[in-house]
C-alpha cells in the first residue's frame, strides 16, 4: 500500500491491484479531422494532457502494473452504432462517413488508433467500445476480474463525457478510482472542473482525484 495524496482525503493505492485505465487517447478524439472536431471542438486541451499520461504510462509499465486502453469505435457495419448516436445533431462528419483520417470513430480506420505517444504495446488490455462507458457492451469487467483489480487509476478523454460514465460505472461496480487532473481533459475547460468536483464530492461519492505528480509519488 502506498498513500497518494489526493482529493478529497489520500488515496491507499494498492499497486498490485490497480490497473492504469487510459480512456479513448486515441486520434479521432485528439487529432484535428476526427470525431471531437466534427463536432466542433477544438483538439487543443486534450493534446494538452498526453505528456503527463505518458509519464504515468512509462511509471506503471515500469512497475509492470496491468495498462488498459480503451477505444470508442464501431464495427464497419455501424450494427453496433445505434442511429439516436449516429443522426444527433448536425456535425461535420457523422459517425461511419470517411474523413481525413479515415470512416469516422470506425473500428481499424487510421483515426481510430490511439496516439503514438500511448500506443499500447504486447501484453496491455485494448477495449473496444461502443458507448461512452467503458463497461456498456465490453468485457472490461471480465479483465479486471482476471487480472485481480479492485483499483482503478483513470486518465484519458473526456472527462464529463466517456471519462465520467466509465468512472460511475466502476464504482457502481465496487472498484475505488482516481482521476488524474492533469490526465483528463475536457473540450470544455469548465466541464473539466466540473466533472472533477462532482466525482470527488460528498466523500468521494465516485471517487478521488489526483495529479499525475502526486500519483508518481506514491508508485
Ligand atoms: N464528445 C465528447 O466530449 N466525448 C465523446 O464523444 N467521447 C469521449 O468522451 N470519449
Amino acid at each position: 500500500m502506498s498513500l497518494v495524496t489526493a482529493r478529497p482525503f489520500n488515496f491507499e493505492l494498492d499497486p498490485a491491484h490497480a490497473a492504469l485505465l487510459i480512456i479513448d487517447m486515441q486520434r479521432d478524439f485528439v487529432e484535428p479531422g476526427g470525431f471531437g472536431e466534427s463536432l466542433g471542438n477544438t483538439v487543443e486541451p486534450l493534446q494538452a494532457i498526453v505528456p503527463a499520461i505518458a509519464s504515468v504510462l512509462a511509471a506503471w509499465r515500469a512497475m509492470g502494473g496491468l495498462v488498459v486502453h480503451t477505444r470508442e469505435s464501431h464495427a464497419p457495419d455501424l450494427s453496433d452504432c445505434p442511429p439516436a448516436k449516429r443522426l444527433r445533431g448536425s456535425p461535420s462528419l457523422r459517425i461511419g462517413d470517411v474523413g481525413p483520417m479515415g470512416r469516422v470513430l470506425v473500428r481499424g480506420e487510421p483515426g481510430n488508433q490511439i496516439v503514438p505517444a500511448l500506443a499500447p504495446v504486447a501484453g496491455e488490455v485494448v477495449i473496444d467500445k461502443p458507448g461512452k462507458g467503458a463497461f456498456y457492451a465490453t468485457d472490461l469487467q471480465h479483465q479486471l476480474q482476471a487480472h485481480g483489480i479492485t483499483q482503478l487509476v483513470v486518465a484519458g478523454v473526456t472527462t464529463e463525457v466517456c471519462v465520467q460514465s466509465t468512472l460511475r460505472e466502476a464504482n457502481d461496480r465496487g472498484y475505488d478510482c482516481l482521476v488524474l487532473e492533469d490526465g483528463t481533459a475536457s473540450y470544455f475547460p469548465a466541464f473539466h472542473a466540473a466533472a472533477l468536483a462532482m466525482i470527488t464530492a460528498q466523500g468521494a461519492i465516485v471517487g478521488w482525484s489526483a495529479t499525475s505528480t502526486e500519483l508518481l509519488a506514491g508508485v
